[in-house]
């Protein structure tokens, strides 16, 4: 059935009543009223004199916007029915969206610290110019570079658009020849980045949204897709209610929104997950009913280092395990099926405390082969010691069964952040990628980005080996090796892991007291209070921008209105810095910085006009067209770059020309220009026509479509992606006597991660005004109290003090306590584990072992 704009909009008011009904959190206590300017947009009766096209800034969904702009104001914000993701409907946050923009503490000035001692608080800065700003950045940032090169860090964002991404990307790589830059994505998406890279070779979901319509069966595998992704969860609710045959199995760790409309809820002890995908691939081995066709064409099988250890010690990426980590070999599907016959359904069961029969009844569902099945997850599955490993499983599943590439049916990865995809991952804000699923420990993707950038050949090889990942950057930072650090657009100083180690509770936090830190952000942060220098951003449509959504659609938000003060777009403030460190600096014969961003290059920046704030416009057209040969080499005009390019398979993710994003309203890659116009590819690897939204497998001449199925992998090795051997293996770190409940912390529907923007909209903090921590009744009544009483979550770490609610949103399980990290004031992170994925690198924040105190 297609779904039309009506039925999804109804399913919409249906999602949206059901989050409306008891789910407001009550507070005791009065809420704070942000301050905020009071003259700012309600929705008026005033009408704009021009709505522009905009995405939202928050979530992986990438709704379409429409700004309505009087007098160069943002005055209204409304959904964009033309956005071919989100079809004009927005959630709560996107329908606020404008009010971001108008918090009454914007940062409006570039802030020095003066007094050290003050670190911690917004206390001891004063108000500098840009300049004094840019140069006392630009002086440290050289010192530190010169003396070690290994001292200087930047943390980068999915927040980031397209083109800040890929500017500090070449800074970092191609300017300071320096790889310790990483993106906040290492918390979120770096799981699911190398469960595609070593399932497929390629990064991003090869199915997309429309697949929410087409389902038989959904399967949320630790999504909270009612909070955290309600626009899609309403497309799914809307196919529900299309067809009742419909099923959708929640496979969580406590009962969440979500679980309300789902027909089977499957509540699993945290990290079994891992037994539970083992049991059904299992069950399909077992009674043949794999694809077996789909298996001989199109698969090979692994298996791959067990028994890995955690990465609990900081020296345990240089440990054997560590090393190792990622190592794997080929296996036969004998060998294979043997390794997962110890995961029956009763052992399975035993493990999970999952009813053997709900498991059967879902391994049932993908054993039949009328069934179209699509699964989605987030972070459930993501943040896990073993989440490279949980990904890996969900997709043995999708390919022992045939499940996948096709409308309706396939493995589908959540993004969480607007730009994740197009930023984080496809520009390569990694420590050890380069844009387009290049990688810098291979020679023969640093040859094409040489080529691109226009550097000596060779030039590159001084970054070989990946840099600092996120963890191991801010470990570094707590004990003071890294000695300067720039973040942007994120808010490390509440959203990392045990940020005890560096918020200077304890020892391990000197470093950042004697480290440089820059932050740039828009309100005063948990950050902002420990840098040296607040550089004052520009905000969403204070400067022109594009994101890429998590169903691999880039889309453009345009320019609205000027940033309040002297904030300044954080791309300007990059080349600003840039030019200073390298300016004078040579390549070859050439000037550094005319080489990396000026006219020496490709010229993406007009030189002389990198000051005029007003030419967005060129200056987004300029980056992105440089930064699209990775993806489109053909449109390079060197023969030699085509070739390699070619060789390289980069041109399987093309981009279309800039302003085809606009005049589209976005765009799904790969884009494929056809009778002169550019036409998204939904499912990728499914051979078909354009028009109807299939990859042009053959055409690309990347490969051979199957017989039995119409598909090529075609960025996969041999053509043939690999199924995993992947065990259950343990979490870190499990409740004993001394700290017997499990800690998952996550989200709500109304606020977006450290509350700095949506805590500054009344609507939103009214509705959800403090962090909770949801509690079983039966462990509160052991523990002594009431809802709202005040108690303390402790853990080997840290501890924090948080009001306590049986009556909340989610129902977790006995010796399970669910806590929300939006709230400054309730600092979680104090208490969560930073153990992470050897392979990924991507940190657990959903278990840790803590007790729980009357306060
Ligand atoms: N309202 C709102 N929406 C957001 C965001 C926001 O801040 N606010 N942030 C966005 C971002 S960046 C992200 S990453 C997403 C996050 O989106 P989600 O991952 O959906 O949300 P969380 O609250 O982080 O995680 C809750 C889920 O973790 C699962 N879980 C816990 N432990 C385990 C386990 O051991 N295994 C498995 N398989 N699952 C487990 C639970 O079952 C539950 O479904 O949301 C995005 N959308
Ligand atoms: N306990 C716990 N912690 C978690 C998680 C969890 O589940 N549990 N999830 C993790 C995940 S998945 C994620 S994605 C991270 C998110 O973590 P962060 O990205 O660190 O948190 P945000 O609050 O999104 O920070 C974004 C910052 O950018 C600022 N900002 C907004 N617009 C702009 C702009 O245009 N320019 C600049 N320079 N700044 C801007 C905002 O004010 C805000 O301070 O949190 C991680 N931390
Ligand atoms: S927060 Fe996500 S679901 Fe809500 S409007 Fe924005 S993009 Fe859409
Ligand atoms: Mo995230």
């Amino acid at each position: 059935m297609e779904l039309t704009r009506r039925s999804l909009l109804k399913a919409a008011a249906i999602s949206s009543a059901m989050i409306a009904a008891g789910c407001s959190q009550k507070s005791t206590q009065e809420p704070k009223e942000p301050e905020r300017d009071p003259a700012d947009i309600e929705a008026q009766s005033i009408e704009p004199d021009e709505w522009k096209t905009s995405v939202c800034r928050y979530c992986g969904t990438g709704c379409g916007v429409l700004v309505g702009v009087k007098d160069e104001k943002v005055i209204a914000v409304k959904g964009d029915p033309d956005n071919r993701s989100s079809k004009g409907l927005n959630c709560i946050k996107g329908y606020y969206l404008g009010k971001i923009l108008f918090g009454k503490d914007r940062l409006t000035k570039p802030l020095i610290r003066e007094d050290n001692s003050k670190k911690g608080t917004m206390d001891g800065f004063r108000e500098a110019s840009w300049e004094e700003a840019l140069d006392l950045i630009a002086s440290k940032l050289k010192e530190a570079h010169e003396n070690d090169p290994n001292s200087i860090a930047f943390w980068g964002s999915g927040q980031q658009t397209i083109h800040e991404g890929y500017a500090s990307a070449k800074l970092w790589k191609a300017g300071l020849l320096n790889n310790n830059i990483d993106p906040n994505a290492r918390l979120c998406m770096a799981s699911a980045v190398a469960g595609f890279m070593s399932t497929f070779q390629s990064d991003e979901p090869m199915g997309c949204y429309d697949d929410l319509d087409k389902a038989d069966v959904f399967v949320t595998w630790g999504a909270n897709m009612a909070e955290m992704h309600p626009v899609l969860y309403s497309r799914l609710t809307a196919r529900k209610l299309s067809d009742p045959n419909v099923k959708h199995y929640d496979i969580t760790t406590y009962h969440t929104r979500t679980s309300e409309t789902a027909d089977k809820v499957m509540v699993f002890r945290p990290q079994t997950d891992l037994a539970i995908a083992n049991c059904i691939v299992n069950y399909l081995l077992e009674t043949e009913s794999y694809d077996k066709k789909f298996v001989d064409e199109h698969l090979q099988f692994k298996a791959g280092t067990e028994n890995l250890g955690h990465s609990l010690k900081d020296d345990y990426d240089q440990t054997e395990k560590g090393q190792k980590a990622d190592a794997n070999w080929n296996i036969s599907f004998d060998e294979f099926k043997e390794m997962v016959s110890t995961y029956t359904f009763e052992y399975v069961s035993e493990l999970s405390g999952v009813p053997a029969a709900d498991l059967e009844a879902l391994a049932k569902e993908f054993a039949n082969p009328n069934k179209k099945i699509m699964s989605t997850w987030t972070m459930g599955v993501n943040q896990h010691t073993r989440g490279t490993w949980m990904n890996n499983l969900i997709y043995d599943v999708h390919l022992l069964s045939g499940k996948i590439s096709e409308p309706g049916s396939g493995p589908f990865s959540l993004t969480g952040q607007p730009s994740a995809c197009g930023t984080a991952r496809e520009v390569g804000v990694f420590s050890h990628r380069l844009p387009a699923d290049l990688v810098v420990s291979n020679p023969e993707h640093r040859r094409f980005s040489e080529m691109i950038w226009n550097l000596p050949e060779g030039y590159l090889d001084a970054i070989e080996k990946p840099g600092l990942h996120t963890v191991a950057m801010f470990r570094e930072l707590g004990v003071g090796n890294v000695k300067f650090l720039w973040s942007m657009s994120n808010n490390w100083g509440q959203t990392m892991p045990k940020t005890n180690r560096y918020r200077g509770i304890d020892e391990d936090g000197k470093g950042v007291i004697d480290g440089f830190i820059v932050v740039s952000d828009v309100y005063p942060t948990r950050s902002t209070e420990m840098a040296n220098v607040v550089l004052p951003a520009a905000m969403w449509v204070e400067r022109e921008g594009m994101f890429g959504n998590a169903e691999r659609r880039n889309a453009i938000f345009e320019k609205c209105q000027e940033p309040p003060g002297e904030a300044k777009w954080d791309l300007w403030a990059i080349v600003q810095v840039a030019k200073r460190v390298l300016k004078g600096k040579k390549i070859g014969d050439k000037d550094a910085f005319d080489v990396i961003f000026g006219k020496e290059g490709t010229d993406i920046w007009d030189y002389e006009k990198n000051n005029l704030i007003e030419d967005h416009n060129d200056v987004c057209r300029r980056v992105f067209n440089e930064y699209r040969l990775f993806s489109a080499p053909h449109v390079h005009p060197n023969p030699k770059v085509q070739e390699l390019g070619f060789k390289l398979k980069t041109s399987a993710k093309e981009l279309a020309p800039y302003d085809e994003y606009l005049k589209q309203h976005g765009i799904r890659w790969p884009v494929r220009e056809v009778n002169g116009e550019w036409m998204e590819t939904k499912w990728r690897y499914a051979h078909g026509k354009q028009e109807d939204g299939f990859d042009q497998v053959g055409v690309e001449t990347f490969g051979t479509p199957g017989k039995y199925k119409n598909l090529d992998f075609y960025k996969s090795n041999d053509h043939r992606p690999t199924v995993f051997f992947r065990p259950f293996e343990d979490a870190p770190e499990i409740p004993d006597e001394k700290y017997p409940f499990w800690l998952c912390t996550g989200r709500v529907l109304e606020h977006w991660h450290s509350g700095t923007m949506t805590r500054r909209v009344p609507e939103l903090h009214r509705a959800v005004p403090e962090a909770l921590c949801e509690i079983h009744p039966d462990d509160a009544k052991a523990i002594g109290i009431q809802d709202m009483d005040w108690v303390i979550v402790k853990s080997r770490r840290g501890e924090t003090k948080v009001k306590a609610t049986t009556t909340g949103r989610g129902k977790p399980p006995k010796g399970y306590v669910f806590v929300p990290f939006f709230a400054e004031e309730t600092l979680i992170n104090d208490t969560t584990l930073d153990a992470y994925c050897p392979i990924s690198k991507q940190p657990d924040f959903k278990k840790s072992a803590v007790k729980i105190m009357k306060a």
